[in-house]
């Protein structure tokens, strides 16, 4: 039976507290997400760490290590750090993370774009917290910077601390960005992709836009593993096409708030219990941390520096 691999991205950096009060923020609500996720039955989970006192997204590498060191102290899950980053971050600010906790999985964004959220302060009156609103206003002014240069720094520190790269892919483009940086010898075999659909700014949400991604990335690389996280309402939809075609599924706050229409997930794992229900009904065993160690060819959670 074929195996596969289910990620829970719990937080994320796109939406903010007042869009649902579910929204996991403090260290120790990402902790028991995970927690509550393993026991859902998944693979891996995807960390952002927020500040703890009004939940804006952080960069502090203290905070991660905090989140990332509950993590492992209750599961065995594997933890993909998130290398976004914010709109003012160097490349090296941006890796620094993972320089510093070593971690099995990390985030490597393959190209350039806009990445706009503004269209969804229409949506919102209120907001909880000043920063809120600010944020989701400037994103329509907002590049997302992958440059190759960018690409080549994210390669050597990854290789150096044998972090295994999840590579996101926004829009075609970013599949030849990514071939190029392995035609140099920055990026080396096994590769993981992760295909992002439905991003204002990427590549939307359909089922013949995830064939095409999926083909392309077949005629330029042959062999690899990949993923699908798809925004909102397509999250649940293209998960289970993308098994059905022999790839794996992402879900979780982060990409969509909801269990279904108009009903907020409570929480990630409700939606980790949803994805697996589907991958049994299609005759699928889901992952475990283990499997997926093997699987990716991952370094072990004891190399971490966490
Ligand atoms: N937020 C998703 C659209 C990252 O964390 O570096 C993509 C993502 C990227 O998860
Ligand atoms: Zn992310």
């Amino acid at each position: 039976m074929r195996k596969v691999i289910i990620t829970a991205a719990l937080t994320g950096n796109i939406h903010t507290p007042s869009m649902s009060p579910y929204l996991p923020l403090t260290p120790q609500q990402l902790i028991d997400e995970a927690v509550r996720c393993e026991e859902a039955g998944v693979t891996i989970v995807h960390v952002h760490a927020r500040d703890p006192e009004e939940g804006k997204p952080t960069t502090k590498v203290e905070i991660y290590r905090e989140i990332l060191s509950g993590i492992k102290a209750k599961t065995n899950l594997i933890v993909t750090v998130t290398t976004g980053g914010t709109a003012t971050m160097t490349p090296e600010e941006r890796i620094a993370v993972v320089r510093e906790l070593k971690p099995e999985m990390a985030t490597f964004n393959a190209g350039s774009m806009n990445f706009a959220l503004y269209p969804v302060l229409g949506k919102y009156k209120e907001f909880k917290y000043d920063w809120e609103k600010e944020f989701l206003a400037s994103t329509e002014g907002f590049i997302f910077p992958n440059t190759f240069t960018s690409l080549k720094v994210f390669c050597h520190t990854m290789n150096e601390v044998q972090t295994q790269p999840e590579l996101e892919i926004y829009d075609v483009g970013h599949i030849t960005n990514l071939a190029q940086v392995m035609r140099e010898g920055y990026l080396k075999e096994p590769i993981y992709l992760q295909f992002v659909l439905g991003i204002l700014g990427g590549i939307p949400a359909t089922v013949d836009n995830l064939v095409f991604l999926t083909n392309t990335a077949k005629q330029t690389f042959g062999e690899f593993q990949w993923s699908v996280c798809a925004a909102g309402r397509h999250s649940f939809p293209l998960g289970v096409v993308n098994m059905i075609q022999g790839g794996n599924m992402r879900v979780g706050l982060e990409d969509n708030l909801y269990l279904g229409k108009g009903e907020l997930a409570k929480s990630n794992a409700e939606q980790v219990e949803k994805a697996v229900r589907f991958a049994r009904e299609l005759g699928l065993e889901v992952a475990s941390p283990d499997d997926a160690r093997e699987m990716l060819d991952l370094k072990g959670l004891d190399k971490c520096n966490f």
